[in-house]
């Protein structure tokens, strides 16, 4: 597609105040999963799933988009689509890239048959500047589900990385009447793939039926593990696994959720600054009859620099690169909290960072997109007895089809420590990460754009202090 094209699809479709004007998402029609996720040259590139013929999931092809700094996006030609009569003609699904000294490779699931049930491991080889991507002529270089599946339908979304012991891939899968696994397999040329076994076998009653999306990269000694896990119906959440790896099998010391709301199929990598960082999907919380008329589907979240604590807890902050572009900026400080709500800013394009100090018996309330009189608004609450956040999503009677069940989530925090918040809003996006541990990544649909006041309110809390920048668009 032309720079021309692209740039008119993205001006056309700019007007729309539930588009995100500073998360990456395509020119216009579907996207999903990221994929490919690689640093090359310097350049930060991003593939993703991809329908350019509509705004719902369907004709899968690799998209991609380039950028410097992880914030501006130059579009680039679609990377990878489906050959006919071939294993991919139905569906290029998920995947990664990796750096075979200097020469970039991506891995796929290539899909075929009814209902995507033939999936197979492809490989495609690119050019210098990753633009040309030539699939392997021999596809593909793993063609059948390890027998102990006792299923053939669900193996997807390879993941490969390199270490001392040569190139090893995880495959996304499910074993019949036990859960969700992935599968290891090992080689030395990228090429010939030996079965090693699965490294974790998940229990189909509570970490869904089927996992797909495996990430699994080292802090040190200890290795993180990352799924999406799916019901067989449906999504459900990314979880992930920290522990020990020996002998292909992962030995869990902790597990928690990656996110509690509609980030899904997060994918990982290192950048040359050393930073492990982290792509998702947040996923639309609307009717797809709605996202095709909106002409839109599918924003990446702002990608997320990963650490561990000494629990073994994942930390996750937005990149520092976000931090460049924040415009006016508001500071709030040394306010106690009352019933009586603080007005703080009109906008549905934010970055907050907050922190704030509640008694035993506090609670707080940040009230987001909310109409003058409050009849329509996002309420973020915090509940310090419970230790639980509590996500209310308030349309007016004649809203429909649009997503409104409240999220509610646990979130300890020790005797002493204050709840810190960032919370970034961007149109019909809202991610909230507390106290780096605790993502809440959910989607609003304001009925319109006036509906943007931001207030708090709460008792036996206080506000310590609260920056909240206005966020400009990216794409001008
Ligand atoms: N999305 C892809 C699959 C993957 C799923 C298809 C996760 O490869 O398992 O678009 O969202």
């Amino acid at each position: 597609m032309s720079d021309d094209r692209t740039k008119l699809q993205r001006e056309t479709l700019a007007t729309d105040f539930h588009r995100p004007r500073f998360h990456f998402l395509p020119p216009s029609n579907w996207m999903n999963d990221p994929n490919g996720v690689i640093q090359w040259k310097g350049q930060y590139h991003l593939f993703y799933q991809h329908n350019p013929t509509g705004a719902f999931h369907g004709n899968i092809h690799w998209g991609h988009a380039v950028s410097h700094d992880l914030i501006h996006w130059k579009d680039l030609p679609i990377a990878l689509s489906p050959t006919p009569d071939s294993v991919d003609e139905s569906g290029i699904f998920s995947g990664c890239a990796v750096d075979n000294g200097g020469q970039p490779i991506i891995f796929y699931t290539g899909v075929s048959g009814p209902n995507y049930g033939r999936q197979v491991q492809c490989m495609a080889i690119g050019s210098q500047d990753l633009i040309q991507w030539e699939k392997y002529s021999n596809n593909p270089v793993i063609d059948t589900v390890p027998d102990e599946a006792k299923q053939t339908t669900d193996f997807r979304d390879p993941f490969v990385w390199h270490d001392e012991n040569g190139w090893h891939m995880i495959v996304g899968s499910r074993i019949e009447n036990a859960g969700g696994t992935v599968f290891l397999y090992r080689s030395e040329d990228l090429i010939h793939w030996h079965y090693v076994g699965p490294i974790l076998i998940g229990d189909k009653k509570v970490d869904g039926v089927i996992w797909e999306c495996p990430n699994m990269f080292r802090f040190g000694e200890k290795w993180v593990f990352i799924v999406s896990t799916h019901s067989g119906e449906d999504v459900e959440l990314a979880k992930y696994f920290v522990g020990t790896f020996e002998n292909g099998r992962l030995s869990v010391e902790f597990e928690s959720y990656f996110d509690y709301g509609y980030l899904y199929a997060p994918l990982t990598f290192v950048d040359d600054k050393g930073r492990q960082l982290l792509w998702g999907w947040l996923r639309e919380g609307r009717a797809v009859e709605a996202a095709i008329q909106a002409g839109w589907s599918g924003v990446q979240a702002i990608p997320r620099q990963l650490s561990l604590d000494d629990r073994n807890r994942l930390l996750m902050e937005p990149v520092v690169e976000l931090e460049s572009i924040r415009g006016e900026a508001h500071r709030f400080a040394n306010v106690d909290l009352l019933d009586d709500p603080v007005f703080l800013v009109r906008s549905l394009s934010l970055d907050m960072v907050g922190e704030f100090a509640l008694a035993t018996e506090g609670i707080l309330s940040i009230y987001l997109a909310s109409s003058e009189s409050g009849n329509e608004q996002t309420q973020i609450i915090f509940d310090r007895h419970r230790n639980e956040f509590v996500i209310k999503r308030q349309y007016p009677p004649t809203t429909i089809d649009v997503d409104n069940y409240p999220h509610i989530v646990r979130h300890d925090l020790d005797p002493d420590e204050s709840l810190t918040l960032r919370i970034i809003l961007d149109g019909s996006t809202l991610e909230i990460i507390a106290n780096k541990r605790t993502s809440i990544s959910t989607r609003i649909y304001p009925t319109s754009s006036d509906n943007n006041f931001v207030r708090l309110n709460g008792k036996q809390s206080k506000l310590m202090t609260l920056d909240i920048y206005e966020m400009p668009s990216i794409w001008q």
